[in-house]
């Protein structure tokens, strides 16, 4: 994995551990014995560190985890790089993630190609930088900027790294290995050579402003809400400017080693894997072929229509979207438009982009403008009927080959795509509200959907940029048939004398955004209720007809102030106790541990039974569509693997007890001790 080779004076030391060069036991084992080499050899005067493959380390094998741990240890790796007396030179390109560019702070010097991309995500995975990153980070780019990478994870720019001071020269994006070798030869010559942890010209200036460390956490205190590592990450930082190195190494090292182990990290380290496994499709052929998308076409230009079309637009892939009014055709293209440029606003667009995916908008009245398209997705009212008449014509228009996908978000797959001559080139691509922002795709796999339909979806779902899991064809798929479980069981524990507010504040402090109640009255309340044929059969009937219909009446579950601010209100607890009155239903104080056992762990039951019918591949994935979906608190890990981590056993035990019959799955690993996820 890791060879040497001499250019001239220069010791070449390439790292080949595909896929992403990950920081294994061999791969640190093989740097520490090229460093000692160069050390040795008078003929090296200078060595480059570079990797084979489509990027440089994205940072410690993550699947050595939780196993023991195998010296040399990467902080030995890196300790030996920088004090080398021999200058070290990192030529970086692809990203250098995590342990990556700490190997890299340990090198005296860095060159990168300009698309390269640097971070320290470790965050994201519960824990910090634990090789030296967030005591040489800071000496390097001073403590404001380090914060910024390291608290949130996210990485930034070669060209941002230049103007940090993290790398000394951007290379020619074909030649790095060249241009490595060159400013290795160049920097040879040099007397000294720089050590980022014996700098202290950078952290100096924080010392001098100390109420950073104040300041950053309540800036950011929406965005860390529930997390425990970006606190850590921030002492750690704190650290590199209060103490001297080794010090702050230490206090590094105290925070990793407990941060590792914590629960938080077992899950984000989870979902990690879940992401990626989330895209494997099992029982489909590697080389199943794909279907070149090149045109889509969309039917609707509501707001589904629109957000679905805009993910494709600034993918670069043409969009036909029709429409039967020209005013609706209108409205739909001048939200698009209004989306883009808050989005530019915001300064995450250019203007020159927003024209450019407006540009490659096709708005049509007529259904044969779709004949073209590669890929026809329907996204017109929710009603079978409409589909359905909406297949036929699409089964007579688009070309042979075409895909045609329904964004249907509840209904019978199969039913749709057996009105249409070609039921295998029929799947659900099921987004989320709003379309170009939810990241969560579920693509429901009909019964007679083809692999290369499938395979093509998965493949165009990373290209748009959505995490996309299969499902199969069931009421509600995986997301929201279990959220249906949750909503009942809402709705049951009102009328046994919980508070809608009780029931949310439960929801909310277990991490997830927002509570049932309180979602509703955002939605509205009267989506789909009709005041003349309301006969006040449901609270939802009484409230509707009392016109507390949400936020938009000012009013709903909740009382609401001139700022939407919700309020506990009187006179719902009212109208519930007299409906449960009426329904002979005895109101009792319910505590919070039971309230939050009756939401989730329906929902876990749930998940399992769509295991049992195989309607999802594997636990993860259902972890992944409710991380991605429903707002489920990321640091759990998603409700499988939260079951698993409460264990099953009492899931199973409890549901009993709450009149629940556990699903097969979960009976049988509850019996076994086992997990769903293994
Ligand atoms: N360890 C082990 N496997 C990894 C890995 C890693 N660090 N990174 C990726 N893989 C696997 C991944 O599971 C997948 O496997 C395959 O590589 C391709 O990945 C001491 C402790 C680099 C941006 O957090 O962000 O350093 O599914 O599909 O989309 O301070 O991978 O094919 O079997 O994601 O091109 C910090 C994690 C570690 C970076 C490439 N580093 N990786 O994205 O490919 S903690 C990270 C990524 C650390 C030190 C600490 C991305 C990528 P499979 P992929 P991609």
């Amino acid at each position: 994995m890791i060879t040497t080779r001499m250019e001239g004076d220069v010791l070449v030391v390439t790292s080949n551990n595909p896929p992403v060069n990950a920081l294994s036991h061999v791969v640190r084992a093989g740097l520490a014995e090229a460093i000692a080499e160069a050390a040795k050899r008078d003929d090296v005067r200078a060595v480059v560190l570079r990797c084979d493959g489509r990027t440089f380390f994205a940072g410690a094998d993550i699947t050595e985890f939780g196993k023991p741990p195998q010296r040399p240890s990467l902080p030995e790796v890196i300790d030996a790089i920088e004090a080398s007396p021999k200058p070290v030179v990192a030529a970086i390109h692809g990203t250098a993630l995590g342990g990556g560019l700490e190997i890299a702070l340990g090198c005296h010097y860095r060159i990168a190609v300009p698309s390269a991309k640097l971070g320290l995500p470790e965050v994201k995975l519960g824990i910090l930088p634990g090789a030296g990153g967030t005591q040489r980070l800071p000496r390097v780019i001073g403590a404001p900027e380090a914060l910024r990478m390291i608290v949130t994870g996210d990485p930034i720019s070669a060209q941002k790294g230049l103007d940090l001071g993290l790398l000394d020269k951007l290379a020619n994006e074909k030649t790095l290995e060249a241009d490595a070798i060159a400013f290795a030869r160049e920097v040879s010559t040099h007397k000294e050579h720089p050590r980022a942890s014996r700098r202290t010209d950078k952290i100096a200036e924080a010392a001098a402003d100390p109420s950073l460390f104040d300041r950053f956490p309540k800036e950011n205190a929406q965005r860390f809400r529930g997390f425990e590592a970006p606190l850590a990450c921030l002492q750690a930082v704190k650290a590199a400017v209060e103490l001297p190195y080794e010090e702050g190494i230490k206090k590094e090292r105290e925070l990793i080693i407990k941060l590792i182990s914590s629960d938080q990290s077992k899950a984000l380290r989870h979902v990690f894997f879940a992401e990626r496994a989330a895209a494997k499709i099992d029982d489909i052929p590697a080389d199943t072929p794909l279907i070149p998308v090149k045109s889509v076409g969309v039917l609707g230009a509501g707001t589904m229509g629109g957000g679905i079309s805009m993910n494709f637009l600034s993918a670069g892939i043409p969009v036909t979207i029709v429409e039967r009014e020209q005013a609706a055709l209108d409205r739909g293209v001048a939200t698009m438009r209004k989306n883009y440029e808050a989005t530019a606003r915001k300064g995450r667009l250019t203007a020159e982009q927003v024209e450019k995916a407006m540009s490659l908008l096709n708005p049509s009245l007529d259904y044969n403008a779709l004949a073209a398209c590669d890929l026809v997705i329907e996204a017109v009212f929710e009603n079978m009927d409409l589909k359905k008449d909406v297949f036929r014509q699409l089964d007579t228009i688009a070309k042979p080959g075409a895909i045609l996908a329904t964004n249907t978000s509840a209904l019978n797959v199969d039913e749709i795509a057996a009105v249409t001559k070609r039921p295998e080139a029929v799947i659900g691509l099921h987004f989320f509200s709003p379309a170009n922002i939810m990241r969560l795709l579920e693509i429901v796999r009909g019964a007679k959907t083809s692999a290369p339909v499938l395979k093509t979806s998965m493949d165009l779902s990373k290209k748009i940029g959505k995490i996309a899991v299969v499902a199969g064809v069931c009421p509600g798929f995986i997301g929201n048939r279990m959220l249906a479980m949750r909503q009942r069981e809402a709705q049951k524990l009102i009328m046994e004398g919980a508070k809608p507010w009780d029931v949310d504040r439960v929801l909310v402090n277990f991490g997830f955004p927002m509570g049932p109640f309180q979602m509703s009255d955002l939605a509205g309340l009267d989506i789909g209720w009709n005041k003349a044929s309301s006969k006040g059969e449901t609270i939802r009937d009484v409230l509707c007809e009392r016109d507390r219909r949400g936020q938009k009446t000012g009013k709903g579950y909740y009382d609401y102030d001139e700022n939407r601010r919700p309020s506990p209100s009187p006179e719902v607890e009212e109208i519930i106790a007299a409906f449960a009155a009426k329904a002979g239903r005895p109101q009792r104080a319910i505590a919070d541990q039971e309230i939050l056992e009756c939401l989730l762990y329906p929902m876990v039951n749930e998940g399992a039974k769509i295991l049992d019918e195989h309607m999802a591949q594997r636990a993860s994935d259902i972890d992944i569509v409710w991380l991605n979906g429903y707002g489920w608190p990321a640091w759990t890990g998603g409700p499988m693997f939260w079951a698993d981590t409460v264990g099953l056993h009492k899931v199973a035990k409890a549901l009993e007890t709450y009149g629940y019959e556990p699903a097969s799955l979960l009976a049988k690993k509850a019996a076994g001790d086992g997990r769903f996820n293994a």
